[in-house]
């Protein structure tokens, strides 16, 4: 069954150069491209996507990490394609994501930031809910 879901290149990503890497990747698995984006994201989108993190320790550093440059929004359509895509993008934690995924192949040597937040490349909803909740964030 067709499915939307909002998939996001983190700034870590944008700034490795690897989104033609990344988008190839998503095509590669049968998936497509509806929109895509290159936008610097407020602290007001950053506080509504993250919202279901609101009060864990690691919230701060999320915000910070999410705005601390470009990343590329995009709408991603296909078969289970939110289930498909989080199975792309592997584990949140790059140091035990699988090979072939995103996230384990294309992690750089620290992934971890200062404050404690993970460079995982990638955000892709979760659920039909969070991809509902997600894409008018970013795509009015
Ligand atoms: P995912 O991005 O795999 O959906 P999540 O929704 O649980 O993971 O968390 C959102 C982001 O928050 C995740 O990509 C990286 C960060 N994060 C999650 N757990 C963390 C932790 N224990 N320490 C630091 N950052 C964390
Ligand atoms: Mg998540």
């Amino acid at each position: 069954m067709g499915e939307k879901t909002y998939f996001m290149i983190k700034p870590d990503g944008v700034a490795r150069g690897l989104e033609k890497e990344i988008l190839k990747r998503v095509e590669g698995r049968g998936l497509r491209v509806e929109e895509k984006k290159r936008i610097q994201v407020s602290v007001a989108q950053a506080a509504e996507l993250y919202e279901p993190h609101l009060g864990k320790p690691f919230y701060p550093g999320l915000l910070k990490f999410i705005t601390s440059g470009p990343v590329t929004a995009c709408i991603i359509s296909g078969d289970n394609a939110i289930a498909s895509l989080r199975e792309l993008m592997g584990a949140t934690d790059p140091l035990v994501a699988a090979k072939g995924t995103i996230r384990g192949d294309l992690r750089e040597t620290n992934v971890i930031n200062e404050d404690g937040t993970i460079k995982n490349l990638v955000h892709g909803s979760d659920s039909p809910e969070s991809a509902a909740r997600e894409i008018p964030i970013f795509f009015k």
